[in-house]
């Protein structure tokens, strides 16, 4: 099969769209095939030497003459240079705006019949869809894509009920390395947090951003901790953090609530967990679900956007209403109680990510992609 030369570009900080762009380049390379990495700063999870992974750096001046430094054009200059001198064969961005549309302008300035193909991870759409200033320029770099991807059906709906653009839109979702997320010991980490044995372990993480209602976490563990002895690990750190702390400080549930801020090696902190809520009120898809779930932690997420076809309400955890706390609550409560019932939950979501969600089968979807693409397929 030939080896392709394929450019990445995405928001390369803490994120989902991040981790997941850079977990395909690096499965990508090890399939053989040539990855440039084309972004702001060095994707967090680079963190290994590969020969065929290279990193292009966009650098932006800022010439006090600008209001606002140049990003998207230093990166459309910077796509356009890697292409040509590396004779890229495709160019796959994550997310419509601004990299689906930077990639179009670094084709026409290349002059290379590169292929462009554009994976949509949800604030693009579910947010930016709302702002009609917007619309037409995610509408552009969608139509104007070779190949549009989305992280779940959930988001290839809302794609064309808000954006309608003249596209085939198809899902490939989201995985996560088996090799990694997997259930370890935790017994010294926890012994470490000072976790007892009785007290069950519940989990959020997010970037604190509104949209992932952390305060509904707290209120049912608040309601969760009045029942049974419990700890909460909140990992992650954003804009809601200081009103997080308050509402803690509020409910006196200080002693049982954990901060951990941004983290690394997460599949350490589920592995020590029993639950995991994902109250968002948009989702396109919830990685953080996946990676709990291929540790085996059972996980309650609102019916928003991907959530529920990532966890399968009544068989690897449930599926809740937006701001039902009490629901929720009585939910987590109910499962953290039963013994059985937890650990089929548990097996059954270690399942669904190897069968549905695994990475070798996922990277394959996307290198038919490429190869039909480039009439290879
Ligand atoms: O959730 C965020 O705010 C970050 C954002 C991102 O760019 O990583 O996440 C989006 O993409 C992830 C990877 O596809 C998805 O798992 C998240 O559900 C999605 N976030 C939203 O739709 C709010």
């Amino acid at each position: 099969m030939r080896k392709l030369k394929i450019g990445i570009t995405c928001y390369p900080s803490v994120g989902g769209s991040g981790v997941v762009a850079t977990e395909l380049g690096k499965m990508l390379a090890e399939k053989g095939h040539e990855i440039h990495f084309i972004s702001s700063s060095i994707p967090f999870r680079l963190n290994k030497m590969y020969h065929n992974i290279y990193y292009h750096q966009v650098e932006v001046n800022q010439y006090s003459v600008f209001q606002y430094p140049p990003y998207d054009i230093a990166l459309a200059s910077k796509m356009a240079e890697v292409a040509n001198r590396e004779k890229l064969d495709i160019l796959h961005v994550h997310y419509a705006i601004p990299h689906a549309v930077c990639a179009i302008l670094a084709k026409q300035m290349s002059h290379r019949d590169i292929k462009i193909v554009t994976t949509l991870h949800g604030t693009d759409i579910t947010v930016l869809g709302y702002d009609p200033s917007l619309t037409d320029a995610i509408k552009f770099g969608i139509e104007k894509s070779d190949i549009v991807t989305a992280v779940s059906n959930a988001l290839v709906n809302q794609t064309y009920e808000l954006i309608n653009p003249d596209k085939q839109i198809e899902t490939v979702y989201n995985f996560i390395d088996d090799r990694i997320y997997h259930k370890r010991d935790g017994r010294s980490l926890k012994a470490e947090f000072e976790i007892k044995d009785d007290e069950k372990v519940v989990i959020h993480v997010s970037n604190f951003r509104s949209v992932k209602r952390v305060q509904d976490v707290v209120k049912t563990f608040a309601e969760i901790s009045a029942t049974m002895p419990a700890k909460l690990l909140l990992v992650g750190d954003g804009p809601e953090i200081t009103l997080i702390c308050k509402l803690v400080r509020q409910l006196s549930i200080e002693d049982q609530v954990i901060f951990l801020g941004k983290q690394e090696n997460l599949e350490e902190l589920y592995s020590i967990s029993d639950l995991m809520l994902l109250l968002s009120e948009k989702e396109s898809f919830g990685l953080v679900a996946l990676e709990a779930m291929a540790c085996g932690v059972p996980c309650i997420g609102t019916n928003v956007g991907g959530i529920p076809e990532v966890i399968l309400h009544g068989e690897t955890g449930f599926i809740c209403e937006v701001g039902d706390i009490e629901d929720i609550s009585n939910k987590a409560i109910a499962l953290l109680n039963n013994k059985h019932l937890h650990q089929q939950f548990s097996a059954l979501s270690v399942e669904t990510v190897r069968t549905k969600f695994k990475a070798d089968k996922i990277v394959e979807q996307y290198e038919q992609i490429y190869f039909k693409l480039m009439n290879l397929g």
